[in-house]
């Protein structure tokens, strides 16, 4: 591996706090600490330093551990210095690193040299990034298992598994004919399938771990006074929405986001959809379409106590797009029992989810709360859900398509070339993932994404 230069950050966060952790790596970490300290450090060892600026002067009394390479987290000489969390004595700090020979590194680059090192792969390190950002702890905990390799495992098992199958059809373009179509209605056939099969149970983990990872959206949404805002509130179990009796109340779009147990979800409050009355109206409902465009899930909310309020069959998609939908027959406590069960069957007309509602009342609140948090990815969060990103599943779902290529040109052409091409691409596909075989300029974005000392 190249000759690196020796690189310094603040690991910590910014702003005050009690302590504040400025990492270094690189050929230069422990000579730098030795310089800093005055002290020479043994490995793995807290040490109670004092580290001193260019003149000898004491910036700060702290904690210093040196971690040797190739057992650190980058695999280089890493050295931690634990000194008060004030910005400007950790500012002094790494001004006097950096005046000792260190650079500032960039964002992720000491997960970049972990990688690079082989101590982590792709996959790994992008679940440090994710460890850090998780915003609930189911999104947490599963970010800890990509990083301890939990998703990396079974990406090279499929590998393998690959490698195998690549092995025996790219031998088999040298066998005659008849051969041939024994190997294609056969063994070889069954394995491309059950790897197949393998890769689409992986593809739908990988689909639970982007959503516990970047949380659901979910856009409440209906016409004027169905008690969308209201709703709202009594979800984040505070008055964030202005609710009134006036149709056409709330104008502008509201993000809020709750928790869920374990899990999280982003709430977003939007106009009531109707033909406009003013130009302020008409741009709420613009934003409100906007929101239901990018919308994982719309929970379209409707006034159970006006007949117009309850949907038709034809509506629901229309507003839902692409998105999930759930219809939600809020005001139910303005319903006597015969009138609820035909506004519940009108309902149900449409084919979805139908939850029944009073968000003044609080009445079916916690069904609503658990199909919120199933939305979110609650159930199987606890069992092995491990983190993944938009970018993992689009590579998943790109090896699928070549290995449904590769199992049409085997089983149905016995095109065998075709085949081992098709299979070869899967390949590269899948490697992506662990960075097997990752493109320069692709790494270059993942790890700029990090923050810095990461
Ligand atoms: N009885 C009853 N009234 C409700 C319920 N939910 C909301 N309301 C009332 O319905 C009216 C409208 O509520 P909002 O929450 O402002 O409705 P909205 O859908 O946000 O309305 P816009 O912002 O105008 O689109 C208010 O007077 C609420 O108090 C409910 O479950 N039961
Ligand atoms: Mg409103």
């Amino acid at each position: 591996m190249c000759e690196r230069d020796t690189i310094a950050a603040l690991a910590s966060g910014a702003g005050r706090a009690g302590i504040g952790v400025v990492r270094v790596s690189g050929p230069d970490a422990l000579a730098l600490g030795r310089r800093l300290t005055g002290r020479t450090l043994a490995p793995r060892r807290a040490h109670f330093v004092r580290f001193r600026d260019g003149d000898g002067q004491v910036l700060d009394d702290g904690l210093a551990i040196a971690f040797p390479g190739p057992a650190s987290f980058t695999g280089e000489d890493v050295v931690e210095l634990h000194g008060h969390g004030n910005p400007v004595l950790l500012q002094a700090l790494l001004d006097r690193l950096y005046a000792l020979g260190a650079r500032p590194a960039r964002p992720g680059e000491f997960s970049e040299r972990a990688f690079l090192a082989g101590r982590l792969d792709l996959a790994q390190a992008e679940a440090v990034a994710d460890l850090v950002a998780a915003g609930s702890l189911a999104a947490a905990r599963a970010a800890r298992r990509s990083l301890d390799g939990v998703f990396s495992r079974q990406v090279h098992e499929l590998l393998d598994a690959l490698v195998a199958v690549r092995v025996e059809v790219e031998a088999g373009i040298d066998f005659p004919e008849e051969e041939l179509e024994l190997l294609a209605g056969g063994a070889l056939a069954g394995r491309l399938y059950a790897a197949r099969r393998r890769l689409a149970a992986l593809l739908a983990a990988a689909r639970h771990g982007q959503r516990l990872r970047d949380g659901q959206v979910v856009v409440l949404a209906g016409r004027p006074n169905a008690g969308k805002s209201s709703l709202l509130n009594r979800l984040a179990g505070s008055e964030r929405a202005i609710v009134t009796p006036v149709p056409g109340t709330t104008r502008d779009v509201l993000r809020e986001e709750i928790r869920l147990g374990e899990v999280g979800l982003t709430l977003v409050d939007t106009a009531g959809l109707r033909e406009p009355g003013d130009a302020i109206e008409a741009e709420g409902v613009r934003r409100a379409r906007a929101e239901l465009a990018r919308a994982d899930h719309v929970l379209q909310v409707c006034d159970a106590a006006d007949p117009a309020s309850v949907p038709d069959a034809g509506l629901a998609p229309a507003l839902a797009g692409d998105a999930g939908l759930t219809v939600v027959l809020n005001k139910i406590d303005l319903l006597a029992a015969d009138a609820r069960a035909a506004a519940l069957a009108r309902a149900a007309a449409g084919g979805g989810t139908v939850l029944a509602v009073s968000a003044q009342t609080g009445e079916g609140i916690d069904a609503l709360i658990v199909h919120l948090a199933r939305l979110a990815g609650a159930t199987g969060a606890g069992e092995g859900a491990f983190s993944a990103r938009a970018r993992h599943v689009e590579a998943l779902q790109r090896t699928a398509a070549r290995l449904d290529d590769a199992y049409r040109h085997l089983v149905d052409e016995q095109a065998f070339e075709l085949c081992a091409e098709a299979l070869r691409l899967a390949h590269l596909a899948l490697g992506e993932i662990t960075g097997a075989h990752t493109p320069d300029d692709l790494l270059g974005a993942i790890f700029s994404s990090f923050c810095i000392g990461k």
